[in-house]
């Protein structure tokens, strides 16, 4: 097994300690970007950076209508890669979106986020994970504080913090519909989480992590090095969040009318592809942890107006 750089989760005490990888891993074959020097500095500094529309109002509708598609598809299947939510049979996730074969999967390949993801992870790319999560209104329950390397790097062999979350946001993020709260410059430390991982724990982390959590006074420390700022990330569909793989981010429960519903695509870079989780334990499944004919995305300029989605396949 590799070598451990961010031992977590093994019965002893919370820890901090610093991050030991880059956070932009620069590197001029892959300078050719949507993010100017300024939006690679402040990448740099906060772990994460907002654009607002990156898209625009056609493509955000062709968005909302496979969104509505999507969540209409996946309504009655009882698969495991379709979490709902707590208590409820709305769902909270869809998993895998950037194999539906139609039009999540161009949208994913699309070059605004895909340069945008080789300019920061400073390689070719491909998708580790992806995921719709729709927090639906009065039902979307929270997500607790957590960095996804924590559990990437334990529970599917992320080896190095070299990976970026691209959020686009489906249906406006507002203040009060559980939008995604960020500690800025936390993902320059890594929080050694307390407690084991239990076996098969995506089978209720999805729904609601308990393990892999910071203790509260890490949680409190993180917040003080941000001069006690936690940002969030709201704003109109189409706007889309590049958040680093470490960084320190929950979103709380949504009760207002309104849905907050973003796709994820998680870029990693093809030189940090996933080896034996470090917590010793089986793999993930195939539709959490991407293992399988792994190669790296070639960016194109469609544009969205051209898919039209086909019915997913299984
Ligand atoms: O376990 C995971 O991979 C997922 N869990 C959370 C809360 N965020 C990252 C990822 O989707
Ligand atoms: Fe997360």
């Amino acid at each position: 097994m590799a070598v451990n750089k961010y031992p977590s989760r093994n019965g002893r005490e919370a820890k901090i300690m610093e991050r030991k990888d880059p956070v932009v891993h620069r590197n001029p074959e892959f300078s050719d970007g949507p993010l100017r020097e300024k939006d690679l500095n402040s990448f740099e500094e906060n772990g994460y950076l907002l654009f607002e529309k990156l898209f625009n109002d056609d493509e955000v509708s062709i968005m909302k209508s496979e969104l509505q598609r999507t969540m209409d598809y996946n309504k009655e299947r009882d698969a495991d890669d379709v979490i709902k939510e707590p208590g409820s049979n709305e769902i909270r996730s869809v998993f895998e979106i950037h194999k539906d074969s139609g039009f999540f999967q161009a949208l994913a390949k699309n070059e605004r986020i895909v340069k945008a993801a080789q300019q920061i992870l400073g390689s070719q790319v491909y998708i580790t994970q992806s995921r719709i999560n729709f927090k639906p209104g009065f039902k979307g329950k929270e997500f607790y504080w957590h960095s996804d390397f924590e559990t990437w790097h334990q529970e599917d062999g992320m080896p190095d913090m070299r990976a970026v979350s691209c959020s686009i946001i489906l249906t406006d993020n507002y203040e009060f519909n559980g939008p995604l709260m960020l500690v800025p410059g936390s993902h320059k430390w890594f929080v050694s989480c307390p407690g084991a991982t239990p076996e098969q724990n995506y089978k209720s982390s999805l729904k609601k992590q308990e393990t892999g959590v910071p203790d509260n006074d890490s949680m409190s420390w993180l917040v003080d090095q941000a001069d006690g700022r936690i940002d969030r990330a709201t704003g109109p569909a189409g706007s889309v969040l590049f958040f680093e793989c470490n960084t320190m981010h929950g979103s709380a429960g949504n009760i207002s009318p309104y849905p907050r519903s973003n796709v994820f695509f998680v870029f990693n870079s093809i030189e940090n592809k996933l080896q034996e989780p470090f917590s010793g334990q089986d793999a993930r499944p195939e539709f959490l942890a991407n293992r399988e004919n792994i190669q790296p995305i070639q960016p194109n300029k469609d544009r969205l107006q051209n898919f039209s989605h086909r019915i997913k396949r299984n």
